[in-house]
């Protein structure tokens, strides 16, 4: 260990599981800006985290202090829908085998991201920590949810048994720079952004959005998300079970209005039916974390303007 200190300092060393992702790649960023250097990275290629020795046998000879888990098989309402057994299996295997071989190699300090949908889909609103487990799940991404349940259930049991300082949080819908557009496999936000872009240069009348555009849902830009993780890692505090969100929702139809004003698309919106709503509203209470003095900056029109260009960019360098 280069630090016995509980907190991250400038001489920590820090695993970043997932830094390709657009979480891990965020919290990357957000440490590197905050003049962390000794950052420990491993691409798919290197270090397969599904396999459970390999994983144990890296974090038994890196001796890292610090770990953000960020690593996981995510995807949007359909992905969840139609590829559940991928996203319970490889969820579950890539968090049990990197927290327990992070207690094994003696971290002491560890962040696991899990998600919003692991809360009851219908919940009061905001949503409170307290409600986990207290009524069904949504059936679109129930083992994907279940899968992160175990997460938080892992690093609680870790901290109770053993006296870890593991945090969970669970994110809002996130959205930022290297998002997935794939349409089928991606999240609403960047499937909009590129369907309208696509939509204005072919000159279309009109987009396609899922479902009946009643949904609420709340957005967080990613590198807010980052930022908190970053905060709640660094404050010395005890782990434990944090919402990360903005506080403020809406429709999907209004995202939708957003996105085509963004990106100049002045055709209409047909709601495709026959697509899943999913949840109807996951509005997080943010009272925890906003508690200890952190707080989203990004406002949802800034930060999709932010990801219009980011989308931009990648589409030159393609
Ligand atoms: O972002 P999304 O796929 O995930 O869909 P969830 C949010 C809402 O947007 C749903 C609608 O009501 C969709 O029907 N929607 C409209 C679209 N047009 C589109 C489109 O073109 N693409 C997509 N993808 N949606 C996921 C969970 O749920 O959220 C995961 O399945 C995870 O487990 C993630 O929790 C954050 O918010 O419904």
């Amino acid at each position: 260990m280069t630090t016995t200190s509980n907190a991250l300092d400038y001489s920590s060393k820090i695993y970043i599981a997932g830094h390709r992702g657009m979480v891990g790649s965020a919290i990357h960023r957000r440490l590197q800006q905050a003049g962390y250097t000794n950052l420990v990275t491993r691409h798919r290629a290197e270090l397969d985290l599904l396999d459970q020795k390999k994983t144990a046998d890296f974090l038994a000879s890196e001796k890292v202090d610090f770990i953000f888990l960020a690593a996981a098989k995510t995807g949007g309402i359909y992905a969840n829908d139609t590829y559940s057994a991928d996203f319970i299996y490889e969820n579950l295997m890539i968090e049990t085998n990197v927290i327990h071989a992070a207690f094994s190699s003696g971290v002491k300090r560890l962040l696991f991201t899990g998600s919003s949908c692991i809360y009851p889909r219908d919940c009061p609103q905001p949503i409170v920590e307290d409600y986990l487990l207290t009524g069904p799940l949504e059936p679109t991404n129930s083992a994907y949810a279940i899968a992160k349940i175990a997460g938080i259930k892992l690093c609680e049991s870790y901290n109770k048994q053993y006296g870890m300082s593991y945090f969970s949080v669970m994110p809002t819908n996130l959205y930022g720079p290297n998002d997935n557009y794939d349409l089928n496999s991606g999240h609403v936000l960047p499937a909009l952004i590129r369907k309208a872009h696509e939509a204005k240069g072919r000159g279309d009348d009109s987009l396609v959005v899922w479902g009946s555009g009643r949904p609420m849902r709340e957005f967080m830009y990613v590198d807010d998300l980052a930022d908190a993780c970053v905060f709640l890692m660094e404050s010395g505090i005890a782990g434990g079970m944090y919402n990360i969100g903005t506080g403020v929702d809406v429709t999907i139809r209004e995202l939708a209005e957003t996105v085509m004003d963004i990106v100049g698309f002045k055709g209409g919106i047909i709601f495709d039916s026959s697509k899943p709503d999913g949840t109807p509203r996951k509005l997080l209470s943010v009272d925890r974390l906003n508690a200890l003095g952190w707080r989203a900056r990004t406002s949802l029109r800034e930060g999709i303007v932010k990801t219009y260009s980011d989308f931009l960019a990648g589409r030159d360098t393609v």
